[in-house]
C-alpha cells in the first residue's frame, strides 16, 4: 500500500548564531548569540520523514493548520507537482499568510523525503548532470565596521584573502542603507575598482549593488563595470520596474541578471527573459517556492539559450545545481572579514557545502537536501513544537 503523509511538525529551537540582519534586511556580523530556528518534519505512514530547516517567522502556525496540513495529510509525498500546485493555487486567497518561502519550505520537505525513501540525493532524483561546482565568494554588504568592509581598500584586502582561500570569482554587495552615506555610485565605482586591481584580471567579478538606483545611475555604474571588465551587473534597481531593466541591459554590453526578489515565480521570469530584461536568468529556491518551480525556471531559461544563475546558498540550491548545466557557480556566502562562513553551527554534524582550496564544493552523497542535521542538538533545545 502507498504510504501518505502522516504528521507534518514544525520544531522551533535554539541554537547560535554569528550573524544578524539589519534594519533593511542586509546581513552582518555579530557576536555569537542564541537564537530561533526551525525544523519543519513531514512523515508519512511508513516512518519515513522528509526535513528542513526554517526561519519560524517564515512558516506561522496559522499556515500550517489553515492550508498545509488539509492539503498535505493522507496523500501520496511523491505527488510533488500536484501538492505544489495546490497549495499555489491557494496562495490567491490566502491574503499573503500563504508565502512563496512557505511553499518553499513545504516543497523542499517533500523532496528530502523523496529522498530519503529512496536513499538517493535530491540533485540525483533531478537527474544529476554534476558531482561538484565552482563557487563564488558572496560578500556581505558594506558596514562600518573597522577592519571589516568599510572602506574601498576593505574590499581589496577581502578579495585578496578570498583568492588565497581558493575562490576564482567574487561577487561584491556594496553599501546599502542603513549604512550612512550609502547607496553611492561613486563608492560603489571606487571599490569595483579597487577589487580588480587588487585580484588582477584572472578572477571574475561581479557586483550587485543597491537595490533602488534610477536608471541613470545604474547606467554609469553598469558602464564602470564594463570597463573593469565585470562578469554580470545585479539588482541595481527596484525588480518591479521591467522596462527600466529592459531600458539598461538594451545599452549596457555587461550582462545584466535579475529578476532575484521580484515575485511571480517561474512566470515572472518567463516575462523577463521575452521583454529582454536580462542576459542571464535568476532563481533560487526561497525566490519562487521551493525546487519545483525553481527547476522549471532553469530548464526555461535554457530553452531561450541563456544562463541562469542560483541565488543563494543551502542544500536545496546546491541540489539545483547538481541538476542543471546552464550556470556556472554556487553563491557562497555571505561572507565577510570578521566571520568564519565554515564554522559548523551547533544544530549542523556539518555544514552542506565545504569547499576545497580550489573554489569547489562537492555535492553531497547523502540522501534527500543533504543536510547534516543534529537531532539530537535539535531535541534537546527545542522550545516548542507545532
Ligand atoms: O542584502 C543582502 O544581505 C544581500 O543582498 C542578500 O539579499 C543576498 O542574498 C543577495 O542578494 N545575494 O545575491
Ligand atoms: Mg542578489
Amino acid at each position: 500500500m502507498t504510504a501518505t503523509i502522516e504528521r507534518i511538525e514544525l520544531t522551533v529551537f535554539t541554537t547560535e548564531a554569528r550573524t544578524a540582519v539589519d534594519a533593511h534586511g542586509h546581513r552582518h556580523p555579530c557576536a555569537p548569540r542564541g537564537v530561533r530556528e526551525a525544523l519543519l518534519t513531514v512523515t508519512d505512514t511508513d516512518g519515513t520523514a522528509g526535513r528542513v530547516l526554517v526561519q519560524p517567522d517564515h512558516l506561522r502556525p496559522a499556515v500550517l493548520d489553515g492550508h498545509v496540513r488539509p492539503v498535505l495529510l493522507g496523500q501520496d509525498p511523491l505527488d510533488r507537482t500536484r501538492l505544489w500546485t495546490s497549495l499555489a493555487r491557494r496562495q490567491r486567497g490566502a491574503h499573503g499568510g500563504l508565502t512563496d518561502r512557505a511553499l518553499g519550505f513545504v516543497d523542499l520537505a517533500l523532496w528530502d523525503l523523496a529522498g530519503q525513501r529512496l536513499g538517493l540525493p535530491v540533485w540525483k532524483l533531478l537527474g544529476g548532470a554534476r558531482s561538484e561546482v565552482p563557487a563564488y565568494a558572496s560578500t556581505m554588504c558594506g558596514d562600518e565596521v573597522p577592519g571589516g568592509l568599510a572602506t574601498p581598500a576593505d574590499y581589496a584586502d577581502f578579495a585578496v584573502q578570498l583568492v588565497e582561500r581558493g575562490y576564482r570569482a567574487i561577487k561584491l554587495h556594496t553599501w546599502m542603507p542603513p549604512v550612512s552615506g550609502a547607496p553611492s555610485v561613486a563608492l560603489d565605482i571606487a571599490a569595483c575598482t579597487a577589487v580588480r586591481e587588487a585580484v588582477g584580471p584572472g578572477v571574475e567579478l561581479m557586483l550587485d549593488a543597491n537595490h533602488w538606483y534610477s536608471r541613470t545611475e545604474a547606467l554609469r555604474l553598469g558602464r564602470a563595470l564594463q570597463e573593469l571588465d565585470y562578469y554580470w551587473f545585479e539588482e541595481p534597481m527596484e525588480e518591479a520596474s521591467v522596462s527600466s531593466y529592459r531600458w539598461l541591459a538594451g545599452q549596457l554590453d555587461i550582462p545584466v541578471i535579475g529578476p532575484e526578489t521580484s515575485w511571480g515565480k517561474n512566470f515572472t521570469r518567463a516575462e523577463w527573459i521575452t521583454s529582454g530584461a536580462c542576459d542571464i536568468l535568476r532563481t533560487g529556491t526561497t525566490d519562487v517556492g521551493g525546487i519545483t518551480p525553481a527547476v522549471r525556471t532553469l530548464h526555461l531559461a535554457e530553452a531561450f539559450g541563456m544562463d541562469c544563475e542560483v541565488h543563494g546558498n543551502g542544500s536545496a540550491n546546491l541540489s539545483l545545481l547538481g541538476a542543471t548545466t546552464n550556470n556556472r557557480w554556487y553563491e557562497r556566502g555571505l561572507l565577510h572579514p570578521h566571520t568564519d562562513f565554515d564554522a559548523v553551527p551547533p544544530h549542523l554534524h556539518a555544514i552542506v557545502d565545504a569547499m576545497d582550496e580550489h573554489g569547489t564544493v562537492r555535492l553531497p552523497d547523502r540522501p534527500g537536501l543533504g543536510d547534516h542535521l543534529d537531532l539530537d542538538h535539535i531535541k534537546r533545545h527545542t522550545i516548542t513544537t507545532d
